[in-house]
């Protein structure tokens, strides 16, 4: 900005602080004071989001389906995308506003649960931002992911109602308002656009978020006869739709108003890209042109009911025959699979999907025809066909549907992809090998490095001499050129330790817990899952307090473990995993024998932009999933990007930095998947607990009085689930047993190299520098030239 533009936003920014508020600048409030900032951004934007429009109308585009966005706040992030969040602070500096302080008047908007819907953001991010169409379209829950705060060191969940004060970045556009006809219930669908900013390049995608509402605010004639609850029922049950995220990771919940919501959302974005293309061309086309324009991804199966959508949308309301309709959705739908958990790969019983559209249950059972029959024909028996159904007994395969339907299948890291098809979608892959691609993961360079680090941030600019890694964040690479100037890794060394410092001062204000900034910060944080591994963490955690005990001077860097993430409410032996933590938590820390040397942190309400803090902070980064759980993992490049080292198995995307970084300068451990296939059948996790006193003292904890859960069994499941299993299985699904000891050895190596400051800086330094791949301008580039050929359009 030059001077006439800061003047100018200084100026607006004062009357819509005064405008919206009706009072005099130093009668504001901070919030008023954040809220007035919104609008002022919101103004600037417009100009951009409107050109951007224009200019795209009728390219070919992507729309990206999804049923989460966890976009977290988006006030710092569009600043910096505007290119003038260090000029907007220093005018706010000279009107005596603190930016940081009015920062933590946003809430994030928490409309996802973990990895899958986080991706989803950095996707948005970097579409814009390379330039590429993109649309995505979701659910604007009222209540996004439930806030979680510890009682007893139990978690205790909390509605997060994030707009009830409004929100300062979405426009409503009531004009596209469309109507979403269930068997039982009609509701009008609501969009609200969010625009989604490209870095300093004019481009403003759009996010669309659609809410349920009723027709009508309540049936007056009810309200006359003094039925004052059946006058609100209708209204209730419509927005009962939006009202609240599933907090569930991975499980499939399998509720009415759970497919309700999907397809809510889908059906409203199915209409909204008919009638949009209806303005353009003439019927006599038939939509035989639809596909050149619009390609739909589907992030997991959650939004999978648009496929015979779209179908009903051409047949019903538009005059197609069926195999016409059909013929255009299969150039159209490409779908994404995020998991290898069976739990995760959506069923519904037809009843169910009966329920929320008879219509498009017919249109299931249409398209399942069509592939016995296409299948016959190719040879195969009916028994042969069973695995590849749609419809099976009385369940409808999401996962099948997206697969036969649509052109491409794709998995989130190199070995994810590899296992889908040699085992999850084994039979498809025989069947049809051309329509499979991988597309690793990737995160924001954006929000993780350059918004949330900002000494690192300018420490990379300095040494490049350019900004353009911000574009292409291969350009790091530059940065190995330093790997031995002893000046620049004491340099990079001192922005880890003004990093954790501050971090130790949010925990000490949020959790009351003093860490020292000094110590080793090793750092879990994720969504509470057993494949995860967070008890294994916390059993080496015990291990190395036992030791501690019995050797007080032991040889030992201090070390501060800090964990963070959510449980699903419903997922039991997930909240004994915290309860677990807490509780060794509690005792480490208040045991004057060992709390110099060790401490343990759980934070609570671990968020997008707490992330913001912590992977900036870390030390050594815990990605420690039994191998080939976890897809990707996008937490592990969070903090790789920042400069941490990761302590790792070789599973997802962990397998990728490994190759990128080098081996040498992380910390990798454990079973391979192929040992441990290999071992499944043989596997004895008790003979390991009776044979290595490490793990036979610390599994013990969990049930000599030791430590305490309170009564409530958790640890007791704990320790059944490792070495007492009651239902008849081997025990210890997730390999805890098996990886321990060389995870100890591990850590012990860890522990000892970090005294060499050099060479450990030196290893942070080569991982910054090889960060490039995991860049999301990367992979959505990926997806645009190979899934969505969206630069050769065929029009
Ligand atoms: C996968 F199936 N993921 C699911 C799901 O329901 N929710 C979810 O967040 C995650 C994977 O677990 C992942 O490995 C992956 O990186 C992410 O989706 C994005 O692909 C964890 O980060």
């Amino acid at each position: 900005m030059d001077n006439l533009a800061k003047n100018k936003f200084t100026e607006d920014y004062v009357e819509n602080l005064q405008r919206i508020t009706l009072k005099n600048f130093d009668e504001t409030s901070e919030k008023d004071k954040y809220d007035a900032l919104c609008d002022t951004i919101m103004e600037r934007i417009n100009q951009e989001w409107r050109a951007s429009k224009n200019k795209s109308r009728y390219e070919r585009t992507a729309y990206y389906f999804s049923a989460e966005f966890l976009i977290g706040r988006s006030l710092g992030n569009n600043l910096i995308n505007l290119g003038i969040y260090d000029e907007v602070k220093e005018l706010l500096d000279e009107l005596g506003i603190d930016f940081e302080a009015i920062e933590d008047y946003e809430d994030d908007a928490a409309l996802g649960n973990g990895g899958l819907g986080r991706l989803a953001a950095c996707f948005m991010d970097s579409a814009a931002t390379q330039d590429i169409n993109m649309y995505g379209y979701g659910v604007r829950y009222r209540e996004g992911i439930f806030k979680q705060s510890f009682e007893n060191g139990f978690q205790k969940e909390e509605g997060d109602s994030w707009i009830k004060d409004g929100d300062g970045w979405s426009i409503r556009v009531d004009s596209d308002s469309r109507i979403v006809n269930f068997r039982d219930q009609a509701v009008k669908a609501v969009p609200f656009d969010m625009p989604v900013v490209g870095l300093e390049n004019g481009k403003v995608n759009t996010l669309r978020l659609w809410q349920a509402e009723p027709f009508e605010e309540f049936e007056f004639d009810k309200f006359n006869n003094f039925e004052y609850d059946a006058a609100v029922a209708k209204k209730n049950r419509a927005e009962d739709i939006t009202r609240v995220l599933y907090p569930n990771d991975m499980q499939r919940a399998g509720k009415v108003l759970r497919l309700k919501q999907q397809y809510f959302f889908v059906s409203a974005s199915i209409q909204d890209l008919v009638a949009k293309y209806k303005r353009y061309f003439s019927d006599d086309l038939r939509f035989k042109n639809f596909h050149n324009y619009h390609v739909i991804q589907l992030n997991d199966t959650h939004p999978n009911i648009a496929i015979p959508e779209l179908i009903r949308v051409l047949v019903d309301e538009n005059g197609l025959e069926f195999e016409e309709a059909f013929a255009i959705t299969q150039k159209v739908f490409a779908f994404t699979n995020h998991t290898v958990l069976q739990e995760a790969l959506e069923k519904w019983p037809i009843d169910i999907v009966e329920e929320v559209s008879p219509r498009c249950l017919e249109i299931i059972y249409q398209i399942n025809d069509l592939l016995v029959n296409n299948f016959k024909e190719k040879g195969l028996s009916e028994t042969e066909i069973d695995p590849y159904r749609i419809v099976i007994y009385d369940q409808v395969h999401m996962a099948n549907l997206a697969i036969y339907v649509g052109f491409s299948v794709n998995g989130v890291a190199a070995l994810h992809t590899e296992i889908l098809k040699d085992d999850t979608f084994k039979h498809w892959y025989e069947i049809f090998p051309e329509k499979f691609n991988n597309k690793t993961n990737g995160i924001t360079p954006r929000r993780w490095l350059v918004y949330s680090n900002r000494a690192l941030s300018k420490f990379i600019t300095e040494k490049l001499g350019t900004e353009d890694w911000k574009y292409n964040l291969d350009e790091l690479k530059g940065l190995e050129k330093f790997a031995d100037d002893e000046d620049v890794l004491n340099e990079l060394w001192d922005i880890k330790q003004e990093n954790k410092k501050r971090l130790a001062t949010y925990i000490l204000e949020n959790e009351g817990i003093k860490i020292d900034p000094e110590s080793i910060f090793d750092i879990q944080v994720k969504r509470i899952h057993e494949y995860k591994r967070q008890h294994l963490n916390i059993l080496h955690i015990i291990y190395l307090y036992h030791e501690l005990k019995k050797n007080p001077d032991m040889d030992f860097y201090p070390t501060t473990f800090i964990f963070g993430g959510k449980a699903a409410p419903g997922y039991f032996r997930a909240k004994a995993i915290i309860k677990l933590a807490n509780e060794v938590a509690r005792v480490v820390n208040n045991d004057p024998d060992v709390n110099e040397k060790l401490k343990v942190v759980f934070v609570e309400n671990f968020r997008v932009s707490y992330g913001e803090k912590i992977y900036p902070a870390a030390d050594v980064s815990e990605q420690i999933s039994t191998a080939g759980k976890e897809a990707s993992g996008t937490g592990n490049m969070k903090f790789m990007l920042n400069g941490g080292l990761t302590l790792g198995t070789y599973d997802g995307a962990n397998i990728e930095i490994f190759d990128h970084a080098g081996e040498e300068n992380n910390y990798r451990f454990g079973a391979t998947v192929e040992q441990l296939n290999e071992i499944d059948q043989s596997y004895n996790p008790r003979g390991i607990y009776q044979t290595n006193m490490d793990i036979k003292d610390a599994v013990e904890a969990l049930v000599n009085g030791e430590l305490d859960d309170n009564n409530s069994y958790m640890f007791l499941d704990i320790y059944n689930e490792l070495i007492n299993p009651q239902d008849g299985s081997r025990g210890d699904r997730y390999f805890i047993l098996k990886d321990f000891e060389d995870y100890k050895k591990t850590h012990e190596k860890i522990n000892k190299d970090y005294r060499d400051k050099l060479a450990w800086s030196r290893k942070c330094l080569m991982n910054i520098a090889n960060a490039g791949y995991f860049s999301s301008d990367r992979t959505i580039i990926n997806y645009a030239d190979e899934i969505w050929k969206i630069d050769s359009p065929n029009y």
